[in-house]
């Protein structure tokens, strides 16, 4: 049996983690049978982070854990990509999981009043007195990373404008195209609408829920990308 390691809901959402969302999408795209673990106990996590596959090995990270199920299906990801699809697919996933994510992540960590929500969800179930310290030592590691990816280094008047170019970008690609690579659905809509949804659905929005939840082509777009795979981050 396969075994998806994910985080559990939070946030008013049921997978909180786009890059677990999107390989929760694959494996069911797939019609694979597996089974889903959650965790918030990343310390022993095989890098450290989510999701991690367990199928008679470890294989940790979403882009390799595709790439696994590819293979494992015989090209049931990729197989039928044309070239062009795949470079599409690839710059917009880089745009959101490299770029678009730093400010999901800030917007939830960073900001002081959405941290009591990080607080609650993540953090509420240990005991005193780690229930103080953890949170406050996760915080400044996640703002350390911020600060190192870049972003962190800006004003937020400034991560405003660099959120307003990404969400340009992909309203830009989104009223011409139905799917992130071309019209059809592809694999690369997993990791694009997984982003989209964990930015939007946040409850209460962040700022960069906000941002995006303006834009309705973006919604229509997550909301046609779930209904296809059967797979939805909201509750
Ligand atoms: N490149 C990784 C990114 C995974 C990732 O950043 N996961 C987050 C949850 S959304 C995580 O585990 N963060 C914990 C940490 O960085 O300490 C992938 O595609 O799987």
């Amino acid at each position: 049996m396969i075994t998806l390691y994910t985080l559990p809901p939070a946030f008013g959402q049921r997978n909180p983690s786009p890059f677990c969302l999107k390989a929760e999408m694959a494996l069911t795209y797939l019609a694979l049978d597996f089974e889903s673990r959650t965790t918030l106990e990343l310390n022993n996590a095989p890098k450290g982070k989510a999701p991690w596959l367990d199928d008679n090995g470890i294989i940790a990270d979403s882009e390799l854990i595709l790439a696994h199920l590819d293979s494992k299906t015989n090209g049931g990801l990729f197989g039928q990509l044309t070239a062009e699809e795949v470079a599409t697919g690839t710059a917009y996933t880089r745009l959101v999981e490299d770029h678009l994510y730093w400010m999901i992540v800030a917007s939830r960590w960073l900001d002081e009043e959405w941290f009591e929500i990080v607080k609650r969800d993540f953090f509420n179930s240990l005991s005193w007195p780690l229930r103080k310290i953890v949170p406050l030592v996760a915080r400044r590691r996640m703002r350390q990373t911020y600060d190192l990816q870049g972003l962190g280094r800006h004003s937020l008047e400034e991560q405003r404008t660099f959120l307003d170019r990404d969400v340009k970008a992909l309203v830009a690609r989104l009223t011409t195209h139905d799917y992130i690579a071309s019209d059809r659905l592809t694999i690369h809509d997993f990791s694009v609408a997984s982003m989209l949804a964990s930015g939007m659905d946040n409850q209460p929005e962040t700022w960069v829920s906000a941002k995006m939840n303006q834009e309705q082509c973006l919604r229509d777009y997550v909301e046609r990308v779930q209904q296809e795979v059967g797979v939805y981050g909201r509750k």
